[in-house]
């Protein structure tokens, strides 16, 4: 049994990589997954969930009694705090080889409140769970916006305690050659940071491309598509090495 919890920005592509890695997944492994939408704000799944945050608390009917997008997002992470004791057992006792996580569209919600430590730290107790962080070309495709790519994943390991594995997704686009161009080298994209920049930020860039530089060292990023439906035996080797390096063999 694996966990196995997709997080991103808004709009990179969680919802649609669960579903797609989850049938890549039936169908390759013949393997039983259980889909588990932790987002209340989103209107549709391309998946059946076996856990629906949605049966807590949705987004949209916070909205019809009065509050805006916003503050119904947070209410909502509020509601769903106060029961995450609830929320994580709903998950933990689903019986499957995965358990496939989407989590909601705005990061910050699942990331920076208690949500996600807490809900991670519950689910995690007894079953190996793995982190999919996953890049969007749309941030990707600028030097400051790569190098900003390569950090949140760094985060996500500081925030979940779990492993974390990146992918850059929506591979089909054509902005993922720029990404490929700019990390195929981080010497380079240090020299052009600096030469970008001016005054105290030389410093910070350059010292924070050591910094992406030395991490890269020890992962591996693949690159994704829901829309071509690429790279998903990829992902699924990069999980395996994950849990093979924290002791966790599948
Ligand atoms: N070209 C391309 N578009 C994609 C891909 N994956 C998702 N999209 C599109 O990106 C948009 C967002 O996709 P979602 O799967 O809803 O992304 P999400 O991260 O779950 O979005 P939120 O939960 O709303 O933050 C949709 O318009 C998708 O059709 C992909 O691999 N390639
Ligand atoms: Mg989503």
């Amino acid at each position: 049994m694996l966990n196995i919890v997709f997080i991103g920005t808004a709009g990179c592509g969680k919802t649609s990589l669960t579903h797609v890695f989850g049938k890549w997944l039936e169908h390759e492994l013949d393997a039983e997954i259980s889909y588990v939408n932790l987002d209340p704000g989103v209107h549709r799944t391309p998946y059946v969930p076996s856990y629906d945050v949605r049966e807590l608390i949705t987004v949209e009917r916070l909205m019809e009694h009065g509050l805006g997008p916003n503050g119904a997002m947070i209410r909502a992470a509020e509601i769903i705090e106060e029961k995450i004791s609830e929320v994580s057992r709903r998950v933990y006792d689903l019986k499957s080889d995965f358990k496939l996580i989407d989590t909601p569209g705005q990061m910050e919600l699942f990331l920076f409140r208690p949500m996600g430590p807490r809900f991670v730290e519950e689910i995690s107790k007894h079953v190996p769970t793995v982190s999919v962080y996953i890049i969007d070309p749309a941030l990707a495709s600028t030097l400051s916006g790569l190098a900003i790519s390569f950090l949140l994943p760094m985060i996500t390991r500081l925030r979940l305690g779990v492993p974390v594995v990146s992918v850059i997704n929506k591979a089909d686009l054509p902005e993922i050659y720029k990404v490929e161009e700019f990390s195929r080298d981080l010497r380079n994209l240090k020299e052009k940071m600096v030469s970008e920049e001016k005054g105290l930020i030389v410093d910070l860039a350059s010292r924070f491309i050591e910094l992406v530089d030395e991490f890269s060292k020890t992962i591996r990023i693949v690159k994704t598509s829901a829309k071509t439906e690429e790279g998903m035996d990829d992902l699924y080797t990069l999980i395996r090495e994950a849990l093979c390096e924290c002791g966790d063999l599948m």
